[in-house]
């Protein structure tokens, strides 16, 4: 693993909330759109237009994705032991604040339920979702950048919280796995040198080996075969195929029928990593020198849930890059982006004090020499 200097830490928590926001507020427009070649080409103008100089936009508008994650950070900075009680309240202020941001059809029951119920049990509204099943949709996975980056250093901290962050709105295996993969998949990258020239193999390898323990074998599944049993395993495998294949087989309905473009946990977090390792090459028809640019345009290119797979896409591109690397003149179009980076800073400091007081309670005095 790469030693990264507390500078560049600092640069990649910007990055990565930076990269979430940015691929929510651009890929918003495009929401439910299924992409053409024509649209593919007002897509690489869009893009040429943000990213130029003389371009006078109104601000792109943020949604539920870039809400959401705002309360897990709020929640983290001002109570770092990790009050689920307290995520669950900012959800649903959030929500009732500014109910107009896209949320889920579904998910907006469960804030009403939360409140309705003063939070007795903050995970009850959510079991009880699509007759007892839970949601399996990407409302969980798209929040999660600020608990990969709080627990960077602690992968099983981090693996809890997402777990128990997720199961007050998404309590179907689907959601709470997409959600720890998303968070898994901006945890490695945010302990890679950007310098470094990403080994695909290596990166998804670790990636299928991390959910061999999340995803297991039911005995009671036995009769179902061991593709819909290890879903994201399966998924994660495609995916490899996917990198390695020859550019002339991977048309995008190719990909989308691999991987997914969908509002599905399972139909979006696969295809929001594919498009971060992807894009750290040329894309025939996304025109885009920069890689982060890439990542987020590849992304919004494939269609279906565009801000949420180009949010997740970005938050992972933005961990491993840092903040350095991501164009300024589209980040300033977007609500929020100052925010965000104040945000960062603070979500950084109180990391930073965790690590240290733990490592203080581990080490006592020798820590000070
Ligand atoms: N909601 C949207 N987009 C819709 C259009 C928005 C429009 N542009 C506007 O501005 O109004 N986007 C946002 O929702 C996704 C995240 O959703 P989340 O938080 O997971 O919500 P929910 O309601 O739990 O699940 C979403 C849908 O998935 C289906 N579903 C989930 N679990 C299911 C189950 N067990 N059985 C059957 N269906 C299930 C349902 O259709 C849910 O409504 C992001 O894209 C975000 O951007
Ligand atoms: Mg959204
Ligand atoms: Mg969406």
């Amino acid at each position: 693993m790469a030693k990264i200097d507390n500078i560049l830490l600092k640069s990649k928590f910007r990055g990565c909330l930076l990269g979430a926001l940015l691929g929510d507020c651009l890929g918003a427009p495009f929401e439910g759109e299924a992409m053409t070649s024509g649209g593919k080409l007002v897509l690489q103008k869009y893009f040429d237009k943000l990213d130029g100089p003389y371009f006078r936009a109104p601000v792109k508008k943020y949604t539920d994705d870039t809400a959401m994650t705002k309360s897990v950070a709020k929640c983290l900075i001002d109570k770092p032991a990790v009050d689920f009680k307290c995520m669950a309240r900012l959800f649903v202020k959030e929500y009732f604040a500014d109910p107009r941001r896209g949320y889920g059809q579904n998910v907006v029951d469960v804030f009403n339920k939360l409140r309705g119920s003063k939070f007795e049990d903050i995970y009850k509204p959510a079991q009880e979702q699509f007759g007892g099943m839970g949601s399996y949709g990407n409302g969980g996975a798209m929040r999660v950048a600020p608990l990969a980056l709080y627990f960077h250093n602690n992968y099983k901290g981090m693996i809890e919280a997402v777990t128990h962050a997720t199961k007050i709105t998404h309590t179907n295996k689907l959601g709470v796995n997409g959600a720890l993969l998303q968070a898994i998949a901006i945890q490695q990258s945010l302990l890679m040198d950007p310098v470094d020239k990403i080994d695909v193999e290596h990166f998804t390898n670790q990636l299928i080996d991390k959910m061999k323990d999340i995803e297991t074998v039911e005995e009671d599944d036995e009769d179902i075969n061991i593709e819909d049993q290890l879903p994201y395993q399966t998924k994660l495998k495609a995916m490899q195929e996917l990198l390695t294949a020859e550019e002339s087989d991977l048309s995008d309905t190719y990909v989308i029928t691999n991987l997914g473009n969908n509002i599905s946990a399972l139909g979006s977090v696969p295809t929001a990593i594919y498009c971060f390792l992807k894009a750290q090459s040329e894309i025939p028809g996304i025109k885009a020198d920069n890689t982060f640019r890439r990542t987020i345009q590849y992304a919004i290119s494939l269609g279906g849930d565009t801000d949420t797979i180009a949010s997740m896409a970005g938050s992972i591109a933005g961990a491993f890059l840092g903040e350095e690397y991501i164009n300024e003149s589209l980040i300033k179009h977007c609500e929020f982006q100052k925010e965000m980076i104040e945000v960062a800073d603070n979500l950084y400091a109180v990391a930073e004090d965790t690590k240290e007081a733990l490592l203080r309670k581990r080490y006592g005095h020798l820590y000070f020499f």
